[in-house]
C-alpha cells in the first residue's frame, strides 16, 4: 500500500526562502519514503506559489547517491564509513589535545553558506563559539556581505539591521551590482522579483540597472549602464554631489534623526557628475537624471549587493547607497528602503528601542597580516596565512561547518595546502568535495527534508514580515543525529566533556542559565511554558513568543508562538513593511549615523584611485539560476543542459585577443592562470569578462560524479587572497586585472 502526502517545505536553496509543497510516498508496510514531486504552495503567505528551477533540486539532493549519510574518518589518507559514537569518539581523541597544546586559538572555525539556511546550525553556532572561546571565527560573511552589515551596523547601529527596498509599493528603484532576477535577492528575500518588477512597471513606475553585464536584471529594467567595475563609490558620489548642487536633498521625516548630516555635502564636494564620469563609465547627464528622479519620485529607492560589496570600497559604497536614501527621504519611507520586523531573533527588535551600543571593529586583529575582526570574526582570506605561518597562536585545528573555501574563496590553492597542515579537521557537510575531502572526520547533516526549519536568518531582510515553519518532511534514518547537536558535542569535547556527554541536558542547563540571567525569577514560568519542546524548536518558540508578534507567554492574547504557525502550514502574514525609525535604531546617539568617522577617512583612499588608470582587461562574477554557489553541479535536474561556466566577453574584446566563440581561453593573472571556454556576448561592458564562481570540480580526492562530468573553472583560483575592502575585511573579488590568451 503506498500512501501519499503532500508537505509544505521553505525551500533552504537560497535566500527567496520560497514555500514549496513536496509530495511524499510512504510505503505503508516498509515506511520508506519517496519524494515524488516538488511543486511551488500558491497558498504560502509570502511567496504564492512562485518556484525556481533550483526547488526540484530538492528532490535530486533528497536522492543523490554520492550525499553523505554515514560519517567518514580518514585512516591513513582513506575515507571509511563510520558510526556516529566512532565519529565523536575520533573527535575526542584528536580535538583536545590540539587545545591542550596552543590553547583555545589553536582551534578555527569556518561557516558556510547554507549554516544561514538552516535554523539548527544559525541557533546553535553561538554556543559552538562560546564553548570553543577561540578568536579565530571565519565565514563566507566575508567573501559577501560583511562590507554592508558594517556600514548599516555604523549608521543604525546593529550588524543585521539592513534596510531592504520596497518593491511592492515602489515607484522606482535603483538596482546596482546586483541581479534578483537569477539571484532572487540577497539581503533582501524578494521570492518572485521577476513578477514585483513586472508590476512596478505596470504601475508606471521604472528600474535602472548599473552593472557591467547587461544582467538578466537589467534586461528586464527600463534603463541599464555599464558602470566599470569597482567604481561604484564616483557613481554614488557624483549622484550624492548632484542631489546637493541643484538643491534636491529633502530628508523630509528623518531630519530629526540624523547626525552628521553637514558633513556629507564637503566630504562630496570634489565629485561633482562631470568629474567623476569618466572613472566610473557612465555619463554625468545620467547621473544627474537618476538624483532628479530619485529626489521628484515619492516611492523610490536604491539597493545594491554583491557586485558593491565584493570589491575595494564595498563599505564606503554600502554606505553611500543608503546616504542616497537619506538624502532624498526614501530610507524608513513607504516604497523606499525599510526595515522589516521580523518575528523572532530581530537584530533590531530586542533590547531597548531607539538606541543601543551600536557596533565596533578590531577588538583584535588577526595574528599574520594584523586584519581588524569585524562582527566577531577574521576575513576568509586571512584563513590560509593562519594556518601556514608557524609561531605562537598558529591555527592547529578547524571545524569548517557547510563550507566549502577550497572553492569559494580566493586562491583555494594555498588554503588546499594550508587544510592538509592542519593536525586536525573536521567538516560537517553533506559532500566530500573540495573542502572536505582534507577533513579527517566528516559528519553529514540530514537532507534538508528531514529537517525542521524556520527562516531565523531571512526574515530579518524580508520584504513583507510573515512567519513560517515547516516541520521535517521525511523520517530521518536511524541513529542520523540533528546538527545542532553535533555542534553542541563538539563544543563539549573541546571544554574537556567524554564524547557521550548527554547534549540534551547540556541544552536544557545552557537555556537556564541564559533566562535567569535575563530575567531572573521569572524564568521559572517561561521554562515552563516552553516545554516540553526542546532544541531549536525551544529557542524558536521562546524568539516568537517573546518576539514582537509574540503571544508574550499569555499576556498578549492572539500573539505569535511556533504552535500558532505550526497550526498554519502556509505560514502567517504580518503585513508590509512599517516605518521603525527611530525605534529600529541601535545606535548610541539614537539617531542614524551619516558620517561615521571611519568612512570619512576612507574617502582619502577614494581621492587617490580617482587618478589611477583603468586596466585594460578585468574580471567579474556571475550567478546562474541551476546553480547555488559550489554545491549543487552535483544534482542532474540542474547540471544537465547547455555548458554553464563560461567566461563572457565582449565581441571587441574577442577580437583583439582572437578569441573564438566556444573556444578555451587563458585567462591570467601574474603567476595565477586558469582555462576556460568563451562565450562571446555584447551583454559584456567592453574591456570586462564574466565567469561565475564555484566551479572547479576537477581536484582529487572528492565524491561528486555528476559535478565531476563537467568540472568548470575556478575563478577564485585567479584572484589575489591578500586583496581586502580594509574597513571590512571582505575580499576583492571584482575588478581585478586579468589578460586573455587563445590556447
Ligand atoms: N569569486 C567569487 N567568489 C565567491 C562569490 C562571488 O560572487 N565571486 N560569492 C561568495 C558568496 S556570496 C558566498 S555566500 C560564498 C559561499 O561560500 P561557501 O559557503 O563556502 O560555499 P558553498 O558553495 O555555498 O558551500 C556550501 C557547503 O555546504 C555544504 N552543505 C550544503 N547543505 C548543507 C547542510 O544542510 N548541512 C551541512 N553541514 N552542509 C551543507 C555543501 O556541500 C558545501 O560544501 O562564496 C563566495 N565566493
Ligand atoms: N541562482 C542562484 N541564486 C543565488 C546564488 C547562486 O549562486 N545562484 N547565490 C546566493 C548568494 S550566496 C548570494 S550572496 C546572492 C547574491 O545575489 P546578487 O548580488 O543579486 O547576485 P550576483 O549575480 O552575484 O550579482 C552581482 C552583480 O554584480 C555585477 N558586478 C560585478 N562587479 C561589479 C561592480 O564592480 N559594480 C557593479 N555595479 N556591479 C558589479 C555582476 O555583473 C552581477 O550582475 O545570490 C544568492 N542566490
Ligand atoms: S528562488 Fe528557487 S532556490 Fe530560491 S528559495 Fe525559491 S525555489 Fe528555492
Ligand atoms: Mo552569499
Amino acid at each position: 500500500m503506498l500512501e501519499t502526502t503532500s508537505v509544505h517545505r521553505i525551500c533552504p536553496f537560497c535566500e527567496a526562502c520560497c514555500g514549496l509543497k513536496v509530495d511524499i510516498e510512504t510505503e505503508r508496510a516498509t515506511g520508506v519514503q519517496r519524494v515524488i514531486k516538488v511543486r511551488g504552495d500558491d497558498d504560502d503567505v509570502f511567496s504564492k506559489g512562485f518556484l525556481c528551477p533550483k526547488a526540484v533540486g530538492l528532490k535530486d539532493l533528497h536522492d543523490d547517491p554520492d550525499r553523505l549519510r554515514t560519517p567518514l574518518i580518514k585512516r591513513d589518507g582513506v575515507f571509511v564509513e563510520a558510526s556516529w559514537d566512532e565519529a565523536y569518539a575520533e573527535i575526542a581523541r584528536r580535538l583536545p589535545p590540539v587545545i591542550a597544546a596552543g590553547g583555545a586559538n589553536a582551534v578555527a572555525t569556518v561557516l558556510g553558506n547554507p549554516v544561514a539556511h538552516k535554523m539548527g546550525l544559525m541557533l546553535y553556532f553561538p554556543r559552538l563559539a562560546r564553548m570553543l572561546g577561540t578568536r579565530n571565527m571565519f565565514s563566507a560573511s566575508s567573501v559577501d556581505q560583511i562590507p554592508k552589515m558594517l556600514s548599516c551596523g555604523l549608521m543604525f547601529g546593529s550588524w543585521l539591521g539592513i534596510p531592504v527596498p520596497d518593491i511592492e509599493r515602489s515607484d522606482y528603484l535603483l538596482i546596482i551590482g546586483a541581479n534578483p532576477m537569477v539571484s532572487n535577492g540577497s539581503l533582501w528575500t524578494v521570492p518572485d522579483y521577476r513578477g514585483k518588477a513586472k508590476a512596478l512597471r505596470e504601475r508606471g513606475g521604472k528600474i535602472v540597472v548599473v552593472d557591467p553585464r547587461r544582467t538578466e536584471t537589467a534586461a528586464a529594467a527600463d534603463e541599464h549602464h555599464f558602470i566599470r567595475p569597482g567604481a561604484d563609490v564616483f557613481f554614488l558620489l557624483g549622484i550624492a554631489h548632484a542631489l546637493f548642487d541643484e538643491g534636491l536633498v529633502d530628508l523630509k521625516r528623518l531630519a530629526a534623526h540624523v547626525n552628521g548630516f553637514e558633513q556629507l555635502q564637503p566630504a562630496f564636494g570634489a565629485y561633482s557628475p562631470e568629474r567623476v564620469a569618466v572613472r566610473c563609465g557612465i555619463d554625468a547627464a545620467v547621473m544627474r537624471d537618476i538624483a532628479r528622479t530619485l529626489a521628484a519620485t515619492p516611492r523610490a529607492a536604491v539597493y545594491g549587493r554583491i557586485g558593491t560589496c565584493t570589491q575595494q570600497f564595498g563599505t564606503v559604497a554600502s554606505w553611500l547607497i543608503d546616504v542616497l536614501n537619506v538624502l532624498t527621504g526614501h530610507l524608513d519611507a513607504e516604497g523606499g528602503a525599510m526595515f522589516p520586523r521580523p518575528a523572532a531573533f530581530g537584530a533590531n527588535t530586542r533590547g531597548k528601542p531607539g538606541s543601543g551600543r551600536g557596533v565596533v571593529t578590531g577588538r583584535y586583529a588577526s595574528r599574520v597580516s594584523n586584519v581588524a575582526e569585524v562582527s566577531g570574526e577574521l576575513p576568509l582570506t586571512c584563513l590560509a596565512e593562519e594556518i601556514d605561518t608557524p609561531g605562537p597562536g598558529q591555527i592547529r585545528a578547524l571545524i569548517a561547518i557547510a563550507a566549502n573555501p577550497v572553492l569559494s574563496s580566493p586562491n583555494g590553492a594555498r588554503l588546499a595546502a594550508a587544510l592538509d597542515q592542519l593536525d586536525f579537521m573536521v567538516s560537517m557537510d553533506i559532500y566530500l568535495n573540495e573542502t572536505s575531502r582534507h577533513a579527517d572526520v566528516i559528519l553529514p547533516g540530514p537532507s534538508p527534508l528531514e529537517d525542521a526549519h524556520y527562516d531565523v536568518s531571512f526574515t530579518q531582510f524580508s520584504h513583507r514580515n510573515h512567519a513560517r515553519y515547516s516541520a521535517p518532511a521525511i523520517a530521518r534514518p536511524a541513529g542520523q543525529p540533528d546538527e545542532w547537536e553535533s555542534m553542541l558535542r563538539i563544543g563539549a569535547i573541546a571544554a574537556g566533556m567524554p564524547a557521550d556527554v548527554d547534549v540534551g541536558a547540556l541544552d536544557d542547563a545552557a537555556l537556564r542559565e541564559e533566562l535567569e540571567r535575563a530575567l531572573g525569577e521569572a524564568a521559572a514560568p517561561v521554562l515552563a511554558a516552553l516545554a516540553p519542546r526542546r532544541g531549536p524548536q525551544r529557542l524558536l518558540d521562546l524568539g516568537l513568543r517573546g518576539g514582537p508578534y509574540g503571544d508574550q507567554f499569555g499576556r498578549q492574547l492572539g500573539g505569535l508562538s511556533l504552535a500558532a504557525i505550526e497550526a498554519a502550514p502556509s505560514g502567517i502574514d504580518l503585513g508590509a513593511m512599517v516605518p521603525r525609525i527611530p525605534e529600529a535604531l541601535r545606535t548610541p546617539s539614537g539617531k542614524i549615523e551619516l558620517a561615521p568617522q571611519m568612512l570619512l577617512d576612507d574617502l582619502a583612499r577614494v581621492a587617490a584611485e580617482m587618478a589611477s588608470e583603468a586596466p585594460d582587461m578585468v574580471i567579474i562574477g556571475r550567478r546562474q539560476l541551476r546553480s547555488n554557489n559550489s554545491w549543487m553541479h552535483n544534482l542532474p535536474a540542474l547540471a544537465k543542459g547547455t555548458f554553464r561556466c563560461t567566461a563572457l566577453v565582449h565581441p571587441l574584446d574577442a577580437a583583439r585577443f582572437k578569441l573564438a566563440d566556444g573556444a578555451m581561453a587563458s585567462i591570467r593573472n601574474g603567476d595565477k592562470s586558469i582555462t576556460a571556454q568563451v562565450e562571446i556576448s555584447d551583454d559584456m561592458m567592453p574591456g570586462v569578462v564574466s565567469l561565475p564562481h564555484g566551479w572547479g570540480h576537477h581536484l582529487p580526492g572528492t565524491q561528486m560524479a555528476v559535478a565531476a562530468q563537467r568540472p568548470g573553472a575556478n575563478l577564485n583560483a585567479l584572484l589575489d587572497e591578500n586583496l581586502r575592502d580594509p574597513l571590512s575585511g571582505n575580499a576583492v573579488l571584482s575588478g581585478v586585472a586579468v589578460t586573455l590568451e587563445a590556447i
